[in-house]
């Protein structure tokens, strides 16, 4: 009851975000009314911390309720840490939610929103207490200006409407041919999410593991950017060319986007080039650039403290993402400086530069808005080829290495759900996903619902069906990849070319018995995806229904749209291959005792990792397709199948 209790608190604390504290709300109300966080400083890690929060806020020395609170900007995020520190640090649930409930009046509504969230995702006492879904909170971050200003007209005279929303461009620019997967609301939430679960100004004294967490941030970037070059091919399109710091970026991107405060996004015009900021050059990007190209040609590492680390072992990784991302004080963080997020400012201001005009920041410079910018991925194709450069230069594997002595893979084979599919056969389609913008005013009526719709992939149900024999009862790891077969010019993707493009579809434990074995795995319970997530109606309804199945503590929110899991493919089908690797279980866990079925159960491993705790699968992610592959021959061996499959996707 308790939990049910907190639940709703969160929910409406998160409630008309760019409104005062509904008074709908009783307990909220009172809490407003009488609570002063300066009675109160032992209930905090650090008391003095609090009153300086407080002093400052009080005092406005902090970000304004109307302007736009911006991750990147130092003086934003070190506003947003200090509150987060704080709210994390609250001695039990009641302080930090009072605490938050004072904030939430008295500051800019994303910036507490922000770090009111991460700090629910981290405090022990918020396990299984849900969010509702970004686009619900702050549907402004999503949706096009023309899509709120009817939402706002729908208001005003409580009609009940529909809203359809458009991708933002026209016919006359190929890029947005793919607009569908960048500006998809599930993709940007995925993305969003996700750097919430792995914030890059995490510090290690909040002491939570973040286990593989360079890896993670090199992994799921890297898995995005070969969906999406898998998109463009499906589109008649040329894989996303890596961005160069001296050429023009040619493709403009106009987000028809208003932020809460009337203020436009920027729009890049095409053929823009790089320019120095104030702050930092492109020339400062480049260096730090070229410093950590130097690191992965020399294959090792000055630590801070003047060791030595090899990355050639399978930490390497893992490192050079920390560095990347600029995360780690370990490795000088001085020397590489902030490569990642340094692109993203420049690419966000690159229409305003020296901020003459006082544009606010472009999509590139939130979570929630960044993917719909196709430069994004141009920017992380960049980043990635850093990770590939890494990769290029480790030894590939050898033929012991990746054998499963006494396991065969006999046959593969994907099965839709449908009536008319045929075998291995994946059918995508375009439905629709629904935002209900009822949560961003206080005063709709209740019963006027105002809805958007706008077009969004789907996919038919399937199932792979695995036949596999093992010379004795052992368990092993099936680990899914898809990769197209042919390249824009219509030439077979060879494996040597192919590899580094491969997309994770899953990777579960399975129990092996002598002989032959028929492996069973519905698509659905992919490890690199989630369901859709609840929205706020739905998490209400879980709460009055005092439904447990909804709030388990382990349920990961983080993932991959479950409905993007395929890409789309070709009205006349598209050819993919599969590709299905069985690896010893016993070889690969590093976590003692987690056993098959514990394993199955984790969530979302695949891009999200293991949010407090040890990845179980110790193999490189990515595995065995993330090393160079000099022959394909060689490749192969018995515990892996390759078949032939066609996503077609309905018209
Ligand atoms: Cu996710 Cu660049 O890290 O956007």
């Amino acid at each position: 009851d308790t939990f049910y209790k907190h639940q709703t608190q969160v929910l409406h604390l998160v409630e008309h975000i760019y409104e005062p504290i509904s008074s709908h709300y009783e307990d909220l109300t009172t809490i407003k009314k009488t609570y002063d966080p300066l009675q109160h400083l032992d209930n905090f890690k650090d008391g003095d911390h609090v009153k300086h929060f407080v002093h400052d806020v009080t005092h406005g020395k902090y970000l304004a309720h109307d302007e736009i609170f911006n991750i990147f900007h130092p003086h934003h995020r070190r506003q947003m840490v200090y509150l987060f520190e704080i709210l994390y640090g609250a001695k039990d649930f009641d302080s930090f939610f009072n605490m938050a409930v004072w904030a939430r009046d008295h500051m800019s509504p994303r910036m507490f929103l922000y770090a009111f969230s991460v700090a629910v995702l981290h405090r022990t006492d918020c396990k299984g207490i849900t969010l509702p879904p970004a686009y619900e909170i702050t549907p402004d971050m999503f949706l096009t200006t023309d899509v709120m200003r009817k939402a706002y007209q729908a208001k005003m005279t409580a009609t009940k409407t529909v809203i359809p929303m458009k991708f933002t461009g026209s016919i006359k620019n190929p890029e947005q041919r793919v607009a569908y997967f960048g500006e998809d609301i599930g993709v940007n939430s995925h993305h969003s999410h996700w750097h919430m679960d792995f914030p890059f100004w995490w510090k290690r004294s909040y002491d939570v593991t973040k286990d593989r967490r360079g890896e993670l941030f090199f992994y799921m970037h890297h898995q995005m950017v070969n969906r999406f070059d898998a998109e463009r091919l499906s589109n008649w399109l040329p894989q996303v060319e890596p961005l160069n710091w001296h050429h023009e970026i040619e493709e403009g991107f106009a987000p028809a986007a208003m932020y809460f405060n009337g203020q436009e996004f920027p729009m890049r015009p095409d053929g823009i080039h790089f320019h120095d900021l104030p702050w930092f050059t492109v020339k400062d990007t480049e260096d730090y650039e070229d410093r950590i190209r130097n690191v992965i040609a020399k294959g090792y590492v000055k630590a801070s403290d003047g060791h030595t680390i090899f990355l050639n072992g399978t930490e390497g990784i893992n490192i050079l993402g920390l560095v990347v991302e600029s995360l780690d004080h370990d490795y000088n963080r001085h020397y590489f400086g902030k490569l990642h997020s340094n692109a993203h400012v420049l690419l966000s201001k690159v229409t305003d530069p020296e901020q003459k005009f006082g544009t606010p920041p472009g999509v590139m410079e939130h979570f929630e808005t960044a993917t719909r910018d196709p430069a994004f991925f141009r920017l992380h194709k960049h980043i990635d080829n850093l990770f590939k450069q890494h990769k290029d230069m480790l030894t590939p594997y050898t033929k012991e290495e990746l054998d499963f002595p006494g396991v065969t893979v006999d046959a593969v084979k994907v099965v839709g759900k449908s009536e008319d599919s045929t075998a291995n056969q994946i059918v995508t389609f375009f439905d629709e996903s629904h935002i209900n913008l009822g949560n961003m005013w206080v005063h709709t009526p209740e019963k006027v619902g105002i809805e958007v719709t706008m077009k969004r992939l789907n996919h038919e149900a399937f199932k792979y069906v695995i036949t596999a024999t093992a010379e004795k009862e052992t368990e092993g790891i099936v680990r899914i990849f898809l990769s197209p077969t042919y390249n824009w010019f219509g030439q077979e993707i060879t494996l040597q070319d192919g590899h580094w493009g491969a997309i994770e579809m899953d990777r579960f434990p399975v129990k092996l018995t002598a002989g032959e074995n028929v492996i069973t795995r519905s698509g659905k319970k992919s490890v690199v995806t989630i369901d859709e997530p609840m929205s706020f109606a739905e998490i209400h309804k879980a709460v009055a229904d005092k439904d447990a199945t909804h709030f388990h503590k382990e349920f990961r929110h983080c993932g991959f749209p479950h409905r993007l899991l395929v890409p789309k493919g070709r009205p006349e089908g598209m050819h993919y291959k599969l590709m299905v690797v069985i690896t010893d279980y016993h070889k690969d866990v590093v976590v003692p005792d987690m056993d098959v079925e514990h394993m199955d159960k984790l969530q979302s491993v695949g891009y999200c990792g293991v949010m407090e705790g040890k990845i179980p699968d110790g193999k490189p992610m990515g595995y065995p397709f993330d090393r160079r592959i000099s022959c394909e021959e060689s490749f192969i061996t018995k515990n892996m199948k390759f078949v032939d499959i066609t996503v077609k996707t309905r018209v």
